[in-house]
């Protein structure tokens, strides 16, 4: 059948119904056209994107740059696999590794690629360098996580719904509590066979927990003490989103200078995705010094589109973008003036109880009962008046526009996100 070269949003909404598997329940909006912070449906509304596309458009929607370092690449050499080498990839490894200060990249694809492959990097490191017996590799994780959807990825989330009918999950992992460096410790001090402390730097989909100051260092300091690897999932919070390169960078004043991050906090293992591509390509990385990264050999892991030409060409475009336009920086001063502008309404209102976040990753919570509509239908009236964003868990609703953003664009959109709030006011 004839692609339709037009087509209606419930014409649209139908065939996905009839067609795709229900994995997921998207607000009712049917984009056509995404450009800067702005996206459009088939009927012509545009809408500010405050979802990013979970944190993957940060360059904003269909950069110019990103997007013709693709069409470049596309029209030139898309696919080798790794049975031979390109002219991309070393060029991109060296670029990739000399901007977040690591020694070596293991390139794959999605965001939950990446963290398997941490997962597996971190085991092979416990049994080969660290003296595990085998079999015997624990990885702590955080209650409350979110790092994918693969089964491995799920045998260690406490997520229901993630995991209802997917079992048998993967052994190796302990759940301690987000934010919580006592219980890191007695973990640490009661197992001698811990491999790496798996951790989100801001739990984003938990609903935007920013732990307290403090906490990374500490977490680090402890896996250091421990000889344990403190491994950084940064798939939605790294590359600018928080105000800094990455949400592991300390206070210091790296959004003015080239800083390959603080030490205090700097992993031992870097997980990168999303918007690590600009959200044009699915681009993911696990970055490593050698000490780690060298337990991996020759056919020890893999993937037919790791590291190919375009995802390096393009991956390189997005992180210039990153730098060129000063999206850190952007960040973490418009992330500022948007809680401050929502802690004013907040201090008037009774249904929303605070505003939370770094940079421009930032979530609200209705004082409401975690199942209730009042989010989902506060997002509905978001649509409305020209503004998108979705519910995390129930009652949270995440705010994260693309970091190219302007002042006076933001300053629009929180008078769009205050009158849709003021709507339910009474309600
Ligand atoms: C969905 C949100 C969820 C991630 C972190 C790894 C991955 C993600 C910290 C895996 C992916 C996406 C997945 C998407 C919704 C979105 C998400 F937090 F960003 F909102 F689910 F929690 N680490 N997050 O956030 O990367 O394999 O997807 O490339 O699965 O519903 P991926």
């Amino acid at each position: 059948m004839a692609i339709l070269d037009s087509i209606t949003s419930q014409e649209a909404i139908n065939l996905e119904n009839q067609y795709g598997a229900h994995n997921y329940h998207p607000l009712p909006v049917v984009l056509t056209k995404g450009e800067g912070v702005y996206v459009w449906d088939v009927e012509g509304r545009r809408y500010y994107d405050f979802l990013s596309a979970y944190s993957s458009v940060n360059q904003g929607h269909c950069h110019p740059a990103i997007v013709n370092a693709m069409i470049a690449q596309a029209q030139t050499l898309t696919l080798t696999s790794r049975a031979f080498h390109n002219d991309k990839l070393g060029p991109y490894e060296e670029y990739v590794t000399n901007y977040f200060g690591f020694d070596k990249v293991l390139p794959m694809n999605t965001g939950a690629e990446a963290v398997e492959t941490a997962v597996k990097i971190s085991r092979k490191w416990a049994y080969e360098v660290k003296g595990i017996p085998e079999n015997e590799a624990q990885i702590i994780v955080c209650e409350n996580n979110f790092h994918g959807r693969t089964t491995t990825i799920i045998s260690f989330s406490n997520d229901p719904v993630a995991r209802a009918n997917f079992g048998p999950f993967t052994d190796g992992f302990m759940k301690i509590p987000y934010d919580d460096t006592e219980a890191l410790e007695a973990t640490l001090k009661n197992n001698p066979n811990v491999a790496g402390f798996l951790v989100e730097p801001i739990q984003g989909e938990a609903g935007v927990y920013v732990p307290t100051e403090g906490y990374l260092a500490k977490a680090k300091a402890l896996c250091e003490a421990y000889n344990v690897l403190f491994i950084a999932d940064e798939v939605q919070t790294g590359i600018a989103r928080t105000g800094r390169l990455l949400a592991t960078c300390g206070n210091c004043d790296c959004i003015k200078k080239d800083c390959s991050g603080t030490p205090e906090t700097k992993p031992d293992i870097l997980i990168l995705g999303k918007a690590l591509s600009g959200g044009v390509y699915p681009v993911s990385a696990v970055l490593a010094n050698d000490a780690i990264m060298n337990v991996i050999t020759p056919g020890s892991h893999g993937s037919t589109f790791g590291g190919n030409p375009i995802a390096a060409a393009v991956a390189m475009a997005a992180l210039d973008v990153v730098k060129n336009e000063q999206l850190t920086e952007n960040a973490d001063r418009l992330g500022k003036l948007f809680r401050s502008l929502l802690n004013d309404y907040i201090s008037t209102s009774k249904i929303v109880k605070l505003v939370r976040g770094k940079g421009l990753l930032n979530a609200i919570v209705i004082d409401d009962h975690e199942d209730s509509d009042t989010a989902w239908n506060i997002c509905l009236d978001l649509r409305d008046n020209g503004l998108l964003a979705k519910p995390t868990h129930g009652n949270i609703i995440r705010f994260a526009p693309p970091l190219v953003m302007t002042e006076d664009q933001l300053i629009d959109c929180v008078n769009i996100i205050t009158n849709s709030l003021k709507n339910f006011e009474t309600k």
